[in-house]
């Protein structure tokens, strides 16, 4: 080795010590936050090269482990990190891969690549955001391994035993310096990601187990994700509680100007639209040209068919977009060497050329099926007459929120009693579930930044219910007044307009029983349905009030659940008695703003969405016209029914 390469290998190894503390400095440039999303992305960037290894045909399996310290092992049968020397840094490939960030992947195009895949940020970062780390790696027949910790390794790569199988298993423990929110992994985050990821790379078996749960067997929680046929199974799965009213899923596969691109498609009998768009396995949220490419090819050739059938001969009405993808549920899943991610949340596609590759592949492979299959065919044109009639409706029915909401400013609905502050931000509104309850709230509010809106017993099922039902709804048209929300744009009649939006915070707040978590769930179902950038924006809340209240002469205290009443019990000791708060309606004014609605002694759970598949599946469930389903959820989910009991 001569000098010169030293100098090289000193002068990068520290530029790379660098990396990683700027990682450290300012987690949130790489993994988004320093809560529970950026630390569940920890385990999504090692999958990510498991996953990698599994595209170029090397792996076909990963094991997922949470110890029971909160740890994390994965497990994957590919190549295995490179360990020998790397040309360039003097050190092993796996050093390298594990200290160095690199910028987009590609540090050494002759080299290794440093995987980080087709996006990302690379294992690299993981390790400078773990306190410790270790790396172990089967290949050419012999283990190797090394351990880091923040980032800086322990020793030199170490071979430690002989081997016949190929793979890199990772243990990491998140650094509670960087995440001082919380280090707990959820069980169910995690699964709903591998779910997807399986569905999303069929033939790849997944495996999580949680050591830190046992099931009533006695077994670590575990389950296996693999899809033989991926997204044709992705689509029964996220579509398992509704009404199919074609054949079976619509799948479309091929390749266009170097393109990968894969469409799985369906239509059932709800009004919903939900279109799940992913680039490299990534969920594209705010959608972009893939998604335009879809609408642009179903909507055409969909059209085309339509007119040539003449079943629209005597409609009078005109056919929108919408009016196509209605009862639609579809996955778009496109794979991209060098994805521009744009918009607020780096989830819009930006590439260009992908537009047309998505639109002509559909167009094409739907105007086959749609040939092939008249029947199918047929259905889907007479459910996309019933969606623009139904549009029609709807659309008289909204202009009549609309009115009211602009053209009076003082058309506030009656009931709400409203804050005397205006600047948004600061103004919060309670929903409440009935007269009575909203009568107490507006006795214990603070008045100057608490309004109230009092909702008339079980508001509409907006699940079961056509659009037009909806806007006619009184309740809901209060809602969308008192918030200062209207619908509709020139190109996009579904948009909501949020610029008047009255109040950031938005607080459902119902009783602390099954009639109450059923109220709850139908406004929640609203929310999702009808104002899902609400829910998205973080605006939702639900309010938790107190289910006991302790008393002993004048010590009181409140518990929300058994055990914190069984503790205070046993502090108070003898002649302690309880009360147990069956609504909002038992609590007065100060016991309701003690509890539930001052900021300062309060628990409010923000609503939050952490996978849309998830989310439509159990709103259609619980809400939707399926029975079965909601009977097995309900039992398997009993438990929380008990609360009642
Ligand atoms: C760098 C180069 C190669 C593979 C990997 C990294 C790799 C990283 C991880 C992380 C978890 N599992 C992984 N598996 C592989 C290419 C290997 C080759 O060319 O042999």
């Amino acid at each position: 080795m001569d000098k010169k390469q030293n100098n090289n290998y000193s002068a990068d190894n520290i530029q790379a010590l660098e990396g990683m503390e700027h990682v450290r400095m300012r987690p949130s440039m790489y993994i988004g936050d320093v809560g529970t999303r950026g630390l569940h992305h920890l385990l999504y960037e090692v999958v990510d090269n498991s996953i990698d290894e599994s595209l170029a045909g090397h792996c076909d399996k990963i094991e997922v482990t949470i110890n029971e310290d909160n740890s994390i092992t994965t497990q994957d049968n590919g190549r295995g990190i490179p360990v020998d020397m790397h040309k360039k840094e003097g050190v092993s490939a796996l050093e390298v891969v594990m200290t160095k960030i690199g910028a987009g992947g590609k540090f050494d195009k002759d080299s290794y690549k440093v995987s980080g895949g087709l996006h990302g940020v690379g294992v690299s970062c993981v390790n400078a955001l773990s306190e410790s780390l270790k790396a172990t790696i089967h290949r050419d027949g012999k283990i190797w391994e090394q351990e880091y910790e923040r980032g800086k390794p322990l020793y030199p790569v170490k071979e430690v035993g002989t081997t016949d199988i190929t793979g890199t298993i990772v243990v990491f423990k998140p650094d509670p310096q960087i995440f001082k929110e919380t280090l707990e992994f959820s069980y169910s985050t995690f699964a709903n990601r591998m779910r997807e990821l399986a569905y999303l790379n069929k033939g790849i078996r997944i495996t999580l187990t949680d050591k830190r749960q046992k099931d009533d067997k006695g077994e670590f929680v575990s389950e296996e994700f693999y899809s033989k046929e991926g997204l044709k199974e992705f689509i029964t799965f996220l579509d398992e509680t509704k009404t199919p009213i074609i054949e079976k899923v619509i799948f479309i596969e091929g390749e266009k100007k170097d393109i990968p691109i894969e469409v799985a498609m369906i239509y059932n009998s709800s009004f919903n639209e939900n279109i799940y768009s992913y680039v490299n396995n990534i969920n594209t949220h705010e959608g972009g040209t893939h998604l335009s490419g879809f609408r642009r090819g179903l909507t055409n050739t969909l059209k085309k068919y339509a007119d040539n059938s003449g079943m629209l001969d005597k409609l009078k009405i005109e056919i929108a977009g919408d009016d196509f993808r209605e009862g639609l549920t579809a996955v778009i899943s496109v794979k991209i060497a060098e994805p521009q991610f744009e918009g607020q949340t780096k989830t819009k596609l930006g590439n260009r050329e992908v537009t047309s590759a998505v639109s002509q592949a559909v167009s094409e492979m739907l105007e086959n099926y749609l040939e092939e299959n008249p029947n199918d065919a047929k259905q889907i044109v007479q459910k996309v007459i019933l969606a623009a009639q139904a549009r029609h409706a709807a659309r008289k029915a909204r202009e009549m929120i609309q009115r009211k909401t602009v053209m009076s400013g003082g058309g506030l609905p009656g009931k709400l009693s409203d804050c005397s502050m205006q600047d948004p931000a600061m103004c919060e509104v309670f929903l409440v579930e009935g007269d009575s309850a909203g009568g107490t709230a507006k006795q214990g509010r603070d008045r100057n930044f608490q309004a109230i809106l009092p909702l008339r017993g079980k508001i509409l099922n907006v699940e079961k219910a056509m659009q037009y039902k909806v806007f006619e709804n009184e309740e809901i048209r209060n809602i969308y007044t008192a918030l200062g929300i209207t619908v509709g744009t020139e190109e996009d009649e579904k948009a909501l307009n949020l610029e008047k939006l009255r109040y950031h915070k938005i607080v459902i707040m119902c009783d602390a029983d099954i009639d109450g978590s059923h109220i709850s769930t139908l406004i929640l179902t609203f929310f999702f349905r009808y104002m899902k950038e609400l829910v998205e924006k973080g605006y939702i809340y639900i309010a938790t009030p107190p289910l006991y209240l302790v008393k002993k002469g004048q010590k009181k205290r409140y518990a929300w659940n058994e055990a914190q009443r069984d503790e205070i019990m046993q502090e108070f000791g003898q002649g302690a008695s309880i009360q147990r708060y069956k609504g909002l309606g038992e609590m007065n004014a100060e016991q309701l703003w003690d509890t539930t609605m001052n900021p300062e002694a309060r628990t409010l759970r923000q609503v939050t969405i952490n996978s849309n598949g998830e989310a439509d599946r159990v709103f259609s469930m619980l809400m939707g016209e399926e029975v079965p389903p909601r009977r097995a959820f309900i039992e398997e989910n009993a438990v929380y029914a008990n609360i009642d009991a």
